[in-house]
């Protein structure tokens, strides 16, 4: 890191056009079009000059906290009377795209931010609740996490150990929850525990609660520029009023999984087309053999074939995102998404990397930045193997997780 702890800025330019073959433009409003342009303008300005800087130290830019509230990132799907954007799951898709586009870390803080820290206080929160920390959310003046995987429970949350105790005037939280984004910097974390009858529940604990801490988990060669840490509750004293009221069960968490996977395919796809616009310039720029690398059978296979597969993302997110709008998307169907998504951004990136030969391993180019966030992405929100297997549980009915 500079002396400063500044980042330096990057003299190249971000020359990203998108990408859109079939014409998918034609499917958005003018309304898409322009939450998409300004995300993409503010991609622009505030991460790519620096996102190789701070990726390459280690660096969560907490500064961009305050930017994403007023580009309105956080919580777009959440009703403006609360301070979120009141707009539809295909504007949401596209923010969390060119967020993406830019990086999955910086990804990863808006969407836990909107689907899974407000996204849970709307849903299941209290008037009181929804009214103290929405608006503070959404402007970025607050920064939440979500805290559901433990060190022994990952793909299994119901497994869960967190616990909490009725003392009367008070809830007693013990526990430890692991792998959680922007923990280290949170405020509030919204966090799964189980009561006396082994229920679990949303709380809402703050900074400053006695017996709260958020260790910062260090060394990780994927999302770079997203904080990670544990949350360790120690006999933490949690207000009554703290307490999610409007859902219990494991269906509470996995109903805010369910919005966070949607943004996820389409975050991915952002990824993936900045790999594709990377490689399809680096193709015909470079030259060997005395001919642009682009004019080569093999080089163009590989381009067509990223053509391809982000055309199909593309129209799978758009129609995942219209039954999200009219409630009929299931965790079924967002799985399939999330899971082919992902796995297509991170064969796109190394195949993208490859085109670009040994510049491809350096910071000068995202690609290698892409695929190593997207290792965490294809793990985290449930692993490329569990939405298989929620597949599997949907086509046959036999679930096949135990
Ligand atoms: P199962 O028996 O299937 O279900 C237990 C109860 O939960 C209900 N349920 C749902 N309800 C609403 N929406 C959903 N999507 C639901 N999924 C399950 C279900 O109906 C049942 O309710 P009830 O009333 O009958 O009791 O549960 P299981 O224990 O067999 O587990 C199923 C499994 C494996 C699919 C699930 O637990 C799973 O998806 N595991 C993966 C865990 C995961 O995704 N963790 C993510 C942690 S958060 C994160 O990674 C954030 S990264 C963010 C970033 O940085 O961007
Ligand atoms: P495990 O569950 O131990 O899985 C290990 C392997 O076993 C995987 O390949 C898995 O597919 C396989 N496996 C497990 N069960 C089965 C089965 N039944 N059948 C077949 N294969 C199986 N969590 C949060 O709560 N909040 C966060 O903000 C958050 N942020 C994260 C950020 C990062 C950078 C990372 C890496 C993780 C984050 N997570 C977060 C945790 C993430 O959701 C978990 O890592 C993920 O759910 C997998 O759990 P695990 O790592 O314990 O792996």
């Amino acid at each position: 890191m500079n002396p400063d702890n500044t980042a330096s800025k990057s003299t190249k330019k971000d020359m990203f056009e998108g990408v859109d073959f079939y014409q998918i433009d034609d499917l958005l409003t003018e309304e898409h079009k322009l939450v998409r342009s300004s995300v993409r303008d503010f991609v622009k300005k505030e991460i790519s000059p620096y996102i190789e800087d701070w990726a390459q130290n280690a660096h969560f830019p907490y500064e961009i906290v305050k930017k994403f509230g007023d580009v309105g990132a956080f919580g777009p799907q959440i009703p403006s009377e609360y301070g979120g954007g009141g707009l539809d799951y295909i504007s949401y898709g596209l923010i969390m795209q060119e967020i993406e586009r830019g990086d999955s870390g910086m990804r990863s803080t808006a969407s836990v931010q909107g689907s899974l820290v407000m996204y849970p206080i709307y849903k299941f929160g209290s008037e009181e609740q929804k009214h103290k920390f929405l608006p503070k959310l959404a402007s970025g003046e607050m920064l939440g996490c979500f805290g559901l995987t433990e060190p022994d429970h990952g793909s299994n949350p119901s497994g869960m150990t967190t616990n909490f105790k009725d003392m009367g005037d008070h809830y007693l939280l013990n526990g430890a929850k692991m792998w959680i984004s922007n923990s280290p910097k949170a405020d509030i974390a919204v966090v799964w525990a189980k009561n006396e009858e082994g229920r679990i529940h949303g709380l809402i604990v703050e900074r400053g609660m006695e017996g709260f801490s958020t260790p910062e988990t260090h060394n990780k060669w994927s999302l770079r520029a997203s904080c990670t840490g544990e949350l360790v509750f120690d006999n933490v004293k949690v207000p009554k009023e703290n307490l999610l009221p409007g859902k219990s069960g494991l269906g509470a968490p996995m109903m805010c999984l369910d919005s966070a996977r949607y943004g996820i395919a389409w975050g991915t796809l952002g990824a993936a087309m900045d790999c594709y616009d990377s490689a399809r310039r680096y193709a015909m720029e470079r030259i060997q053999f005395d001919k642009p690398i682009g004019s080569f059978q093999l080089v163009q296979k590989k381009l067509a074939e990223m053509l391809s597969e982000i055309t199909k993302a593309q129209l799978l997110v758009w129609r995942l995102g219209k039954m999200m709008d009219e409630g009929k998307a299931t965790t079924a169907h967002i799985s399939l998404a999330k899971r082919n998504n992902v796995a297509m951004a991170l064969d796109i990136a190394r195949e993208a990397r490859q085109i670009h030969g040994g510049m491809g391993i350096t910071g000068e180019y995202s690609l290698m930045r892409h695929m190593m966030n997207l290792e965490s992405v294809v793990t985290y929100e449930g692993t490329h193997d569990i939405h298989l297997l929620i597949l599997g549980h949907e086509i046959t009915g036999i679930p096949a997780f135990k």
